[in-house]
């Protein structure tokens, strides 16, 4: 029985979930799971994607890989994709959107060449992430978050920890 819950932080490259997740993690005690570097740390990786200069990764390793830390719960999942994991040990799924300006803005500073960029920009623009996350769990535990601003990343904030409280409280043995 898990103590803390399991949060993902989804969304499009370049719409602030690090941000929130390193934020969200000071503010609630939470553990920040950036499954980038545990691709890259813990070998799950199954080669690299040239063209998108990306590494492909092996999901069953992935999750694998963090299984044992999702049933201990207390872990914010900060990755670009959400349906692979097991709506079991998920309890909330925050989709951080971003206005196409700025997010174009974002990923040309990153460096994203033409073809990533525009995956990325339509990827938004027709909400991809937030579709996925729908589909993959209960209506009610998915929320849809801006983060153009500063202060925006601040209420989102603040609004995710109060739900953890809530979730502690109600869980509390
Ligand atoms: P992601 O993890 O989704 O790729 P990030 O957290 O690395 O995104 O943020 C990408 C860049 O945008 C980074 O330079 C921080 C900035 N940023 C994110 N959210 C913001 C916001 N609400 N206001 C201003 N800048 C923001």
């Amino acid at each position: 029985m898990r103590t803390s819950p399991n949060i993902i932080i989804t969304g499009t490259p370049g719409v602030g979930k690090t941000t929130h997740c390193e934020q969200l993690a000071q503010s609630s005690g939470l553990k920040h799971l950036d499954i980038n570097k545990i691709v890259k740390e813990r070998n799950c990786s199954d080669g690299y994607d040239e063209e998108l200069k990306s590494v492909i990764v092996d999901e069953d390793k992935l999750l694998d890989a963090i299984e044992e830390d999702l049933e201990k719960g207390g872990q914010i999942i900060d990755w670009h994709a959400c349906d692979l994991f097991p709506a079991s040990l998920i309890d909330l799924v925050c989709v951080i959107r971003c206005d196409s300006t700025t997010l174009y803005d974002r990923l040309k500073a990153r460096g994203y060449g033409d073809k990533k960029l525009e995956e990325n920009m339509d990827a938004e623009i027709m909400e991809v992430l937030l579709q996925e996350a729908r589909d993959a769990y209960e209506e009610e535990i998915v929320v849809e978050l801006h983060s153009e601003e500063a202060e925006m990343i601040e209420s989102n904030v603040e609004r995710i920890a109060a739900w953890v409280g809530n979730w502690r409280r109600d869980n509390a043995a």
